[in-house]
């Protein structure tokens, strides 16, 4: 017995001295962080209110964005040491938004994370959340002149653009094409459609003929994309900038009237698009990694609220799982680049 413990005794010893040493080594680099950069949580403020604001609630993109089961803004807060709470109204509109965030402001908010219904209407609350000192952050859609950071899923112009290319090529670039988008007044959808107009002025015959809002509401977006369907029989293609509004237009032309005669692309997501991907109906179609988004927000949100980062450009941080981002023109930080789902890769998603 005793002679086993002599022998075991230096390499106790040897782990006791390895172990002390990690735990200085480790402790220094968490106080030793910089302003610009952190791949700790240690050194943030500790009980900040965040808020995490959609567009709406009942929208399974933003649920997947948000929630801690997920993977998203929320399970970010939770390696922060921080607690959120996901908040808004039940329509995508402002005028069911703002209640939602001047609550937040009462309730003692410190940190908004918000994607706009619309850039100018959220203006005043946003402004006067910033006033007192809150740091607002915008997910998902901007509103460029109230807010301290944006976090964008993707190049603007890539998602609008992609979209166009992707029609192009299911339709042989022929035919008049329709817009299912969200609601008219949507930072996000509204940009995009911008970069579309841009892309279709290099394909002569494919003919934007009419535009037509489904307000992120499944209801609504079926019935405008009847109407639009009703109203150009000879349609040839539907791009949906909205995980809503391409999933309302799939099912109304897998219905027997449509199917055949009319492609769907847009942005969606694979779990609600695998359907469609096998009837044809959307043989590819774009989208980034929701969870990913809601995560790097809340990550980049809570890093500027305990002033570890400004939201200068050339500001770095990790954003934990995700790894290093920089803060880019004009105070926005890009997740990457979208992915395109077709059928074969769509059934390796799950969200
Ligand atoms: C809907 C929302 C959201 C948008 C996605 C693609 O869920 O409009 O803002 O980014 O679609």
């Amino acid at each position: 017995m005793r002679a086993t413990f002599k022998r075991v005794l230096p390499i106790i010893a040897v782990l006791l001295v390895a172990s002390i040493l990690a735990a200085c080594s480790s402790s220094s680099s968490t106080t030793t962080s910089s302003s610009s950069s952190s791949s700790s949580s240690s050194a943030v403020k500790k009980g900040l209110k965040v808020f995490i604001i959609p567009k709406n609630l009942g929208n399974n993109y933003f649920t997947t964005a948000d929630s801690a089961k997920s993977g998203g803004a929320i399970a970010a807060l939770d390696e922060l040491g921080e607690s959120g709470t996901e908040t808004s109204g039940t329509s995508a509109t402002p005028a069911s938004q703002i209640p939602a965030i001047q609550a937040a402001i009462a309730k003692g908010a410190n940190v908004l994370i918000v994607s706009a219904t619309d850039p100018t209407a959220l203006c005043p609350t946003l402004k006067s959340a910033m006033a007192k000192g809150i740091t607002v952050v915008t997910y998902d859609s901007d509103a460029p002149t109230c807010r301290d950071l944006f976090i964008n899923q993707a190049s603007t112009a890539e998602i609008g653009t992609s979209q166009v290319a992707l029609l192009a090529k299911e339709i042989h670039s022929t035919g008049q094409i329709g817009i299912v988008s969200a609601a008219a007044t949507a930072t996000n959808q509204n940009a995009w459609i911008g970069y579309m107009k841009q892309e279709l002025a290099k394909y002569p015959n494919m003919k934007l003929v009419s535009i037509v809002y489904g307000n992120d509401d499944p209801p609504t977006a079926t019935q405008v994309t009847e109407g639009l369907l009703e109203k150009y029989p000879d349609l040839k293609g539907i791009i949906s900038p909205t995980t809503v509004g391409i999933l309302a237009a799939a099912q109304v032309v897998s219905t027997p009237k449509w199917k055949g005669k009319v492609i769907v692309t847009g942005l969606g997501t694979p779990d609600e698009m695998k359907t469609y991907v096998a009837n044809g109906v959307a043989p590819a179609f774009i989208l980034w990694n929701p969870a990913n988004l809601g995560y790097l927000a809340a990550y980049a949100a809570v890093y500027l609220a305990s002033h570890k980062i400004t939201n200068a450009a050339g500001q770095t941080f990790t954003a934990g799982k995700l790894g290093k981002y920089t803060v880019g023109a004009d105070n926005t930080i890009l997740l990457g680049p979208p992915t395109v789902f077709n059928s074969s890769n769509v059934n390796n998603f799950n969200f």
